[in-house]
């Protein structure tokens, strides 16, 4: 049985307390502290179902489910229970010597019920960024293997995001990331992203998915296809700002790279378990990679846990030639996150939570989104699943953001949370991506307020002459 922490606890302490304190002692991931100590963090004391609850007590939908990541929806006791059970049963041991538990066990062949055909194996991580970083580590042990050592460039594409280790940062293309010690590592090139609203130009989104996939034919073979191991890609960039890839791209991404013999990743951190509608971003597109970095919605974000789903490809290689795969982390398959990833995969499918994505929650809130396309402030509602953006620009039809460097989607975010809805800005670019649980009555609230938002984020551009 877990005890609620009585909400006295959190409120020892004035908001202007916490922040206070967290200034003083907590380095945040991704932030420039000096600006936000100044302004002083939120402070989060508590959640359920698809609400965050601050230190004010502003009860706030979370638009993000986390960080992408809590898609049963928050205080789900039946996760909460499972981790206490298996943390009282076994609380930790590892699975480096000859060991192994039965979380760990049960999670491998649970997981094996969900993924695409041939893709049966898991190698457990704590995170999406750990994933990627064994993945380099894999793929080009699978191919040295092979007597092909040189085999070895990784293509990644531009604006990707796929962790921040030095490996996983590498891997993904944000600019502004690499500059920052000396990224990205040697062996990986980064190729044009199919982004049709902002880098299209006169092409058709169809002819523009085609244009962009062939960007990776010609990176390979300019590379010589001797010399790649694999191509990486998100089914659907997230933290770029959720580029959703015309419908030519992923197959003409996949020929390419089966013609020229490459390796074909998708990293699923953020589509894999439920949020496009199918259990994996791939499904959505037609794709079958030979290998899956997950993490985020596996647990849900009750326990950090990641892992790289291996196809038979290179997991038989792997594990027939390989000898011993020189790499892997004291928390690789920690019990409480198994035990956390089985209790939300139960609930995965004993809610049909997926199939609820892909014909009743998704299509829905999707046709409340596409709305958006008439707004004056709007240059493009896209939607796939329950993961979608809006494109701020001022003026409909030239597809351009706004001067200013991300001026308006800080405003608009900022409009947001005071509405009581966690959107996030990438540039102008406003995200949704709800719990996978949302009810149609939660839905029609959403787009209320999306709506609100948008007209006075519009008034707010105007007074301030960005409009
Ligand atoms: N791959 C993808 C596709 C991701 O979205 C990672 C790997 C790395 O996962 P970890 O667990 O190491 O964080 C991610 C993570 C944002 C944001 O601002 C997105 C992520 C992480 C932090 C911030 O949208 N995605």
């Amino acid at each position: 049985m877990v005890t609620k922490m009585p909400s006295r606890t959190h409120n020892q302490r004035s908001t202007a307390d916490w922040q206070a304190l967290d200034a003083a002692h907590h380095l945040h991931p991704f932030s420039d502290m000096k600006q936000l100590n100044a302004a002083g963090s939120r402070v989060i004391v508590r959640a359920e179902g698809i609400h965050i609850i601050d230190s004010d007590g502003n009860r706030v939908i979370d638009g993000m489910s986390g960080l992408w990541n809590v898609n049963v929806g928050h205080a789900r006791h039946e996760i909460i229970d499972a981790i206490s059970a298996q943390l009282s049963t076994l609380d930790y041991y590892n699975t480096f010597f000859k060991t192994t538990h039965p979380a760990v066990i049960e999670l491998g062949a649970e997981l094996a019920t969900v993924t695409p055909p041939g893709i049966t194996r898991a190698f457990f991580t704590g995170s999406g960024s750990e994933s990627n970083d064994t993945i380099i580590r894999m793929v080009r042990h699978f191919w040295a293997v092979q007597g092909k050592p040189e085999k070895s460039i990784f293509i990644s594409r531009k604006n990707a995001y796929h962790g921040s280790t030095i490996g996983g940062a590498s891997l993904g293309g944000m600019a502004w990331m690499h500059k920052q010690g000396g990224l990205p590592i040697p062996g990986i090139i980064h190729v044009d992203q199919p982004y049709w609203w902002a880098e299209g130009g006169d092409m058709s989104p169809d002819e523009f998915g085609l244009w962009a996939a062939n960007q990776v034919a010609l990176a390979i073979d300019r590379a010589g296809p001797e010399n790649v191991a694999a191509f990486i890609g998100e089914p659907i960039q997230g933290a770029g700002g959720v580029i959703i890839p015309p419908a030519t791209y992923w197959p003409a991404v996949q020929k390419i790279c089966r013609d020229r013999d490459v390796l074909i990743v998708s990293d699923e951190v953020i589509c894999g378990f439920g949020r496009t509608g199918h259990w994996f971003g791939c499904q959505h597109f037609g794709v079958q990679p030979d290998l899956m970095a997950v993490a985020k919605g596996i647990t849900s974000g009750y326990f950090p846990l990641g892992g790289v789903l291996v196809g038979a490809r290179v997991a038989d290689v792997i594990t027939e030639q390989g000898g011993e795969f020189a790499h892997g982390y004291t928390y690789s398959g920690h019990p409480g996150a198994c035990a956390a990833a089985l209790a939300n995969l139960a609930i995965l499918k004993r809610e049909n939570v997926v199939e609820h994505v892909r014909i009743d929650a998704g299509p829905y809130l999707q046709a409340g989104w596409h709305r958006f396309n008439d707004h004056p402030l709007v240059g493009e509602a896209r939607m796939v699943g329950l993961i979608g953006a809006i494109e701020l620009t001022p003026d409909k039809h030239a597809r351009v953001p706004f001067p200013g460097d991300g001026k308006a989607g800080t405003i608009c975010r900022d409009i947001a949370f005071g509405q009581g809805l966690v959107m996030r800005a990438v540039r102008d670019t406003m995200i949704l991506a709800p719990p996978l649980v949302v009810t149609h009555a939660q839905i029609d609230e959403i787009i209320e307020k999306v709506a609100r938002i948008l007209d006075l984020t519009r008034a707010e551009l105007i007074r301030q002459g960005l409009l």
